[in-house]
């Protein structure tokens, strides 16, 4: 890297804060070889998400969606966390060390915070605000239907619920659909309560959650996005890291490890 793409203010306000909230979205996993979505080559390029991503268009087409998700599942778990995943796993581990809070928020519903180590004992809080594809349920009763339940359909069939018959789905959240609240309310309370907020690959186009770091920065944090390119809501930030995640937060993560104070 020639130059560090964050400012000393950054690395200072992050030593020094008590009460740390991140947003994540597609971008961070994107080194890892997962498709974004509003990106050229990215998942929608040929559709819209709003047209695509909602419960009309899985049950105009169960099998479809279905066996979308089923290979984004098989695409995720071929995948492994990148350098942007383990940082910030580790900045949670400094911040929670010394008597912090340290809440990650992520849109994302790969998994790949868990598996880099967010949300362990000593990591933090990790909210998923978008879902999993790691689990399943009926449409129809709601009955949890297990991870797998989507995989190795023959074509054209559709996954069915053991008591009911009714159409298995994705437990993610599609356009119209409420997020899970008490982890949006969660994600709230961390927002209205940093002292720093990073926004991380996130184009901040879909709310509520793009609403997050904006509602952070009204409440008196410090917000920084790591992104590329500038999101949506750029300009109404503190600051702008323009680099990727994989890049930034790491070499974040390591200054603010170099001055926390002896005894972190
Ligand atoms: C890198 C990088 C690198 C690349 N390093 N960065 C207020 C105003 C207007 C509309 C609404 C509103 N409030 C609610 C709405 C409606 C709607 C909405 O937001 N619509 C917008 C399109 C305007 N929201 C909803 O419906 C939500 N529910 C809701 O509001 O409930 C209340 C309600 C109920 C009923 C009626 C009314 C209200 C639900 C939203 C659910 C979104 N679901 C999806 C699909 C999940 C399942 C799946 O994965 O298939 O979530 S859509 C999709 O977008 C997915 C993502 O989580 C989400 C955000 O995308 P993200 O992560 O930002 O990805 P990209 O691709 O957009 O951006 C990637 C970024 O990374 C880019 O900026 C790159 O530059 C960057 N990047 N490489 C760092 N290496
Ligand atoms: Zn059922």
């Amino acid at each position: 890297m020639n130059a560090i793409p964050f400012t000393e203010e950054l690395v200072a306000r992050l030593a020094g804060a008590r009460r740390v909230a991140v947003l994540t979205g597609a971008g961070i996993s994107a080194e890892s070889g997962v498709p974004t979505f509003r990106e050229p080559g990215g998942i929608w390029e040929r559709f819209r998400p709003e047209e695509l991503a909602n419960v009309d268009a899985f049950l105009a087409n169960p099998a479809l969606v279905q066996a979308w998700y089923a290979h984004r599942r098989a695409v995720v778990e071929e995948a492994a966390p990148n350098a942007g995943h383990l940082a910030l796993a580790e900045l949670a581990r400094v911040v929670v060390a010394r008597g912090g809070s340290f809440v990650l928020a992520t849109q994302n519903v790969d998994g790949l915070h868990e598996r880099a180590g967010s949300g362990a004992a000593d990591a933090g809080t990790l909210l998923e605000l978008h879902g999993s594809l790691r689990r399943t349920y009926c449409a129809d009763c709601g009955a949890d239907a297990g991870a797998g339940a989507l995989d190795a359909l023959a074509a054209g069939a559709v996954a069915r619920c053991a008591a009911c018959d009714g159409p298995l789905r994705p437990d993610v959240v599609w356009f119209g659909e409420e997020l899970p609240a008490e982890a949006f309310r969660a994600a709230t309370r961390a927002a209205q309560t940093a002292e720093v907020y990073l926004s991380v690959g996130t184009s901040a186009a879909v709310y509520p959650a793009a609403g997050l770091p904006l509602l952070a920065r009204d409440c008196g944090a410090y917000v920084a996005e790591v992104n590329p390119r500038r999101s949506d809501i750029a300009d109404e930030l503190d600051e702008h890291v323009a680099a990727p995640a994989g890049v930034a937060l790491p070499a974040l993560q390591d200054r603010v490890r170099e001055r926390a104070p002896a005894g972190w």
